[in-house]
């Protein structure tokens, strides 16, 4: 219904690209601005919720700051220059990189928002094949990794994820996840605060694992404190119980699991007694939390990002995964479920039931010699392989909705390292901390201006889902789609003009993906997708053969593209289905409950179980208000309290000499330090200390007129770069021994 008054105006109904919760959004347009942006009610996944972020999209389309031409390097400044010229200057300065150094020389990166638009997605990683580099970086190893890790090796795919289905769930356990700051991750899940209330009126309850005790434990029934990096020994602890009091129970799953004695074998010397201490929890309350998992017939445990961002990343997601499968809990309703997606997911293609699994390691780090995941390094070793000499060296970075000067630790060097590679491209709305490095950069079109399907995040849903969104407002003539300007550097990496036809050449490789996917029927496919072009014609390909596709065809009432732009809203397919016998893809055929890479790293857990307490543990925080590090310069999110704070038990305060307001130093080691204001907290575990992430927009060179007002500290600055999950490649972003003293 419009709410507006003015005849003209019109309403459009979009997909928020902010978070992963995915809400349905109705924007009021009138004569090309944006009057309004609210909840869709209508909306059957999100229902009307939205938090201050979407109503800031009108900010960012509007933002003076947001970059609308590319932008060119003459000598110290970036300055606006055509397509055209940025385009033969990519050219011209990159292929000769390539063609001396070869392809190893050309490293990516690619960020977040390429998860919120699929044109990004789609196409970097057409760009990654192209160019044949080993140094593929992205902020997958900042996050989520060990938890795609954990889900290929556990059941075939990289995303394999199950997610807790809280419609139907009377026991949900949470342990390093704040969904009512961040609105949910690796498990699309918009209002978990009203999700998480009808849970409890229902006689459900919420319990929260966490060194902070969070907004999320504000609504949960009990919350325990955490020493960071202990999960690893909390699971293992409470696995070990099952085992021990015979609550092991895997129902009709038993036949379709590897590897159950192996498990057992693995944490015997778990002894909830051997890990409190580490925990910071009491042996009683790990053997009751097991207890409860197994009592409960519907139940879930559901680990985020603070159990993947330190050094047993990995173990700790397959210990998560572990404890649903032992208790029955996995692919039961209200239990671990897999989404069924309706395009794109690994796990809907092929025999049904058996694939060809994970591999890793396929090539490794140069310097450190860290093994690929995913086709990817980690992150933290971008640093070193451009710093360091000697053949393979990295000399020219593209990066992609990518801020690492900010997001990823060690950010300063990095900062340093940028500067002496021979060429560096951004794609990127603006120029910031890390684009500012760029000779060339390339700026996309606001997300009002693109249509939008949510390639990963339909593949994460509470409740299996089809949206879609059309554009809300026309692109200016004169700017070029990121899918188009991603090819455009395919060509150009291949060593094609940088005038080549990028159009032509989207034809001409579909045209020959058909041939390998459909064979005699290839140019029949490409009728019936004809006319669309780019990401919308690869969504409706993927629709379409997809399991509740046409099948171009086949099921004539199945989903196309078309049908979904016809529903403004959507299509709701339904609650969660048991599906893991088809859905698997492991090459056994069953679910591997002891992978062996696992059972390989476990005892470097049990080495570093009694190591010292550090004087001070550094953790992480989200609020609602902040994204990472780019809504800053928005004026609806940037006003209000101060955000970058370092949050203090008052009794360690106290204890070092800091009073409520007062600049903290933060130490690494050496002049490894920030300056940030505390803020005292009696939800803090004593001995830690948590800073938000995405801050420090004081640099110079950089754009940003608002958020510099209030820069706040960089967290990255301080943490090691050092320190990852040797698995997964993750980063440890949290749990980092620092000092804090009065600055
Ligand atoms: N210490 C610490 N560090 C962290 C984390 C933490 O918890 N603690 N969290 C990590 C996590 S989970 C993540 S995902 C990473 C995120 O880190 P990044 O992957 O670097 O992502 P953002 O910080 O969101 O920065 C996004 C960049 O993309 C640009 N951008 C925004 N929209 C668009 C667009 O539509 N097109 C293009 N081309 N560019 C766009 C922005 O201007 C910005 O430069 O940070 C990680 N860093
Ligand atoms: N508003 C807002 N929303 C966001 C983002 C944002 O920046 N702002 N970022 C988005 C992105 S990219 C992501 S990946 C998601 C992340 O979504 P979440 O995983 O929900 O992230 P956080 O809110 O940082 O919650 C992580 C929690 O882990 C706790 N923690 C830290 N160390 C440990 C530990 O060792 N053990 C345990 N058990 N807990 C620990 C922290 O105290 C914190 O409460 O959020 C997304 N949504
Ligand atoms: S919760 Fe996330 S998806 Fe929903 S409105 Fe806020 S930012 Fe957008
Ligand atoms: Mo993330």
């Amino acid at each position: 219904m419009p709410h507006s008054h003015s005849p003209t105006a019109t309403t459009h109904y979009r997909i928020c690209p902010l978070c992963e919760a995915c809400c349905g959004l109705e924007i009021q347009v009138d004569g090309g601005q944006v009057q309004s942006i609210r909840g869709a009610e209508a909306d059957p996944f999100s229902q009307g919720y939205i938090c201050p972020k979407a109503v800031a999209l009108k900010d960012l389309h509007e933002d003076p700051d947001r970059l609308r031409t590319p932008m060119i390097r003459r000598g110290v400044n970036l300055e606006p220059t055509t397509w055209g010229k940025a385009y033969a200057e990519i050219a011209k300065r990159l292929q000769p990189i390539i063609a001396q150094h070869g392809r190893d020389a050309v490293a990516l990166t690619v960020g977040n928002p390429a998860a919120h638009k699929m044109g990004l997605m789609l196409y970097f990683a057409k760009l990654a094949r192209a160019l044949g580099s080993k140094n593929i970086y992205s902020a997958s190893t900042l996050d989520q990794m060990p938890k795609q890790l954990q889900s290929g090796l556990m059941f075939g795919t990289w995303m394999s994820v199950a997610v807790p289905d809280i419609a139907r769930c009377d026991f949900l356990l949470v342990l390093g996840a704040n969904p009512l700051a961040s609105n949910g991750s690796m498990w699309t899940v918009p209002d978990f605060r009203g999700k998480a209330r009808a849970m409890r009126q229902r006689g459900g309850q919420i319990v929260v694992i966490d060194p902070r005790r969070t907004e999320t434990a504000e609504v949960a029934d009990a919350h325990h404190f955490i020493r960071p990096g202990a999960d690893v020994y909390l699971l293992a602890a409470m696995v070990q119980t099952l085992f021990a009091e015979g609550l092991v129970h895997l129902g009709r799953l038993a036949e379709l699991t590897n590897g159950v004695d192996e498990l057992r074998a693995a944490v015997q010397a778990y002894a909830p007694e051997a890990v409190a201490e580490r925990c910071g929890i009491a042996a009683g309350t790990i053997r009751a939390l097991a207890r409860q998992l197994a009592a409960t017939e519907r139940a879930c445990v559901y680990g985020r990002i603070g159990t993947c961002t330190q050094t047993f990343g990995t173990l700790a997601q397959w210990l998560i995964d572990a404890l649903n499968l032992l208790t029955g809990h996995l692919d039961e309703p209200g239990g671990a479920m897999f989404p069924k997606a309706p395009a794109f997911a690994a796990n809907t293609l092929g025999k049904p039931g058996v694939g060809k699994g994970i591999v890793t390691g396929r090539h490794r780090s140069r310097v450190s010699g860290a093994p690929e995941v995913l086709g990817e390094l980690p992150m933290t070793l971008l640093t070193e392989e451009i710093e360091t000499p000697g053949p393979g060296q990295v000399k020219a970075l593209i990066a992609v909705a990518s801020n690492p000067v900010l997001s990823a630790p060690g950010g300063p060097r990095l900062a340093k390292a940028l500067d002496g590679l021979d060429f560096m491209v951004s794609l990127d709305i603006y120029l910031n901390e890390t684009s500012r490095h760029a000779d060339v950069i390339l700026p996309g079109l606001s997300p009002l201006e693109e249509f939008h399907y949510d390639m990963a995040f339909a593949q994460l849903s509470h409740r299996n889902q089809a949206r879609c969104s059309a554009p809300v407002l026309p692109a200016p003539e004169d700017q070029v789609p990121e899918w188009q300007s991603l090819m455009k550097l395919v060509a150009i990496v291949q060593g094609q003009p940088a005038d080549v036809d990028v159009l032509a050449l989207d034809d001409a490789q579909l045209a020959q993906d058909l041939q390998r996917l459909a064979g005699d029927n290839a140019a029949a496919v490409a009728a019936a997708l004809a006319p669309r072009r780019g990401p919308e014609r690869l969504l409706d390909l993927a629709l379409r053969s997809g399991p509740y596709g046409d099948g171009f065809g086949r099921q004539p009432e199945g989903l196309t593209l078309a049908q979904l732009q016809a529903a403004p809203h959507g299509i709701d397919l339904g609650p969660l289905q048991p599906r893991l016998a088809e859905a698997l893809r492991t090459p056994s055929g069953k679910i591997e409950a002891a992978p062996a890479a696992c059972l390989a790293d476990l005892p470097r857990a049990w080495a570093a179980l009694h190591d010292a307490a550090p004087a001070f543990s550094l953790i992480g925080r989200r609020e609602v208000r902040s994204n990472n590090s780019w809504m800053h310069n928005l004026p609806l999110l940037a006003k209000g309290p101060e955000r970058c704070t370092l949050l203090m038990h008052p009794a360690d305060a106290q204890r070092v000499g800091l009073a409520e307001g007062a600049p903290a130093r933060i130490t690494l080691k050496g002049d490894r330090q920030i300056t940030a204001p505390v803020h005292l907290s009696e939800a803090m575990m004593p001995g830690v200390v948590s800073l938000p992430h995405g801050w420090g927009h004081d640099l110079p060179g950089a754009q940003l007129g608002v958020a510099a007002l209030r820069p706040g500290a960089n967290l990255n600055a301080v943490l090691d770069e050092t320190l990852r999950d040797p698995l997964s490649g993750n980063a440890v972003l949290s749990g980092v021994a620092v000092q804090v003293a009065p600055a």
